[in-house]
């Protein structure tokens, strides 16, 4: 069983190119820096809009955006998506839009989670990303049951599960990496290692010489990547993925990374954190590093940026101010989104409810 401890590279720090780039077309590769800038400047407004107390919590992943997109890419549109607080980024990749995002930080109406999440606990049905719970780690046995799923449907699918550094001190991560191996499931297990879970560096949580050698174990491919060249964590995750859909079973991933902000916009990293070892990430920046590699080969211009930068804004700024006209979700979503069919118990509950003046909007079949 090959586990690989190498930091796979294809660009060094200077973006300079130091192995073969995976093939993606060249409009891709600006779509892909497109969308690392978006999440960027998502991060940046939605934080500010949570500082004003617009919106209650959010979760940042500046300095991840190429480990998040570049595992996203490699995916088909019927793959499965298992992802936590960091991968927002691949749910809006694969099509979910910024206004449903901003809608779901407020749980408004136009929330597809119809407010029933924390802010941030985002996912959306139509891109198949599943719903995360805050308790670490639970997206890799869900990921492993789905891809167990998909094999004994024989359905040619792929299920990706997102962990963090931290998560892989939890029993979740050892169950579902163990019965994905024994079962030989289309998995990725896709560890974003930031270096820190909240304030406890990985130094903390365990003395394996990787993450990935943690794949010998249990008897699957392990491999290390560096998370902020989006060119090397699509090839790995291409690989990973194309491994899976062809009956190889499943691969574990470490990426790695750097959380740049907070673990949350509840937190304060210098609290626990040097500055030195902050500003040696800066310098490893993925928007940088990979924005010279594409103007090097001609693919980037500064209009670009420009152009991209005011579009995202104003995307962003429509989103917001949509979002915050909406009203709340109706009272009647509580009783309408149970089952299929509203049941006759629940019709009277919900009459009783509306009765009462807790909403007023509800316009459907059960009028009062
Ligand atoms: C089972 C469990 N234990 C503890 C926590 C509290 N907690 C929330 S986030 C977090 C750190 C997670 O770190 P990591 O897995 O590295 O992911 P990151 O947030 O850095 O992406 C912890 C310990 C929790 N939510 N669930």
């Amino acid at each position: 069983m090959i586990v690989d401890e190498t930091l796979r590279r294809v660009l060094d720090e200077e973006g300079r190119e130091v192995a073969a780039p995976p093939a993606v077309r060249d409009a891709d590769l600006r779509a892909l820096q497109r969308h690392m800038l978006k999440m960027r400047l998502l991060d940046q407004r939605m934080l500010s809009l949570q500082r004003q107390g617009r919106i209650g919590f959010y979760g940042m992943a500046t300095g991840q955006e190429a480990s998040v997109t570049g595992s996203a890419y490699p995916l088909r549109k019927g793959d499965w998506v298992f992802h936590a607080l960091r991968e927002t980024g691949v749910c809006l990749w694969r099509g979910t839009t910024v206004q449903e995002i901003v809608c779901q930080l407020i749980g408004n109406a136009g929330d597809v989670l119809i407010g029933r999440q924390m802010p941030m606990h985002f996912s959306d049905r139509k891109v198949n990303s599943v719903a995360w719970s805050s308790v670490i780690g639970t997206q890799l046995p869900h990921a492993m049951g789905a891809a167990y799923a998909a094999k004994l449907l024989k359905h040619d699918t792929v299920c990706v599960g997102y962990i963090g550094d931290g998560g892989t001190s939890i029993g979740d991560f050892h169950a579902a990496m163990n019965f994905a191996a024994v079962w030989k499931v289309p998995a990725v297990f896709f560890c974003q290692n930031n270096q820190w879970a909240i304030s406890v560096p990985l130094a903390s949580q365990t003395v394996s010489s990787s993450l990935a050698v943690k794949a010998v174990a249990y008897g699957m491919p392990g491999l290390r990547v560096d998370g902020n060249d989006i060119l090397a964590v699509i090839a790995a995750q291409r690989e990973a993925v194309d491994r899976a859909r062809s009956g190889g079973g499943p691969t574990f991933i470490e990426s790695v990374t750097f959380r740049m902000g907070g673990h949350s916009s509840s937190d304060d990293p210098t609290r626990y954190r040097d500055s030195e070892l902050v500003a040696t990430w800066e310098k490893r920046d993925p928007v940088l590093r990979f924005g010279t590699w594409l103007r090097a080969k001609g693919l980037l211009a500064d209009a670009d940026v420009e152009q991209w930068t005011t579009e995202i804004q104003d995307e962003i700024s429509a989103a917001i101010t949509a979002a915050e006209a909406m009203p709340a979700p109706g009272i009647e979503t509580l009783f309408t989104d149970v089952y299929a069919k509203v049941p006759p118990h629940l019709e009277t509950q919900m009459r009783h409810a509306l009765a009462f003046g807790l909403g007023t909007r509800f316009e459907g079949a059960f009028p009062l």
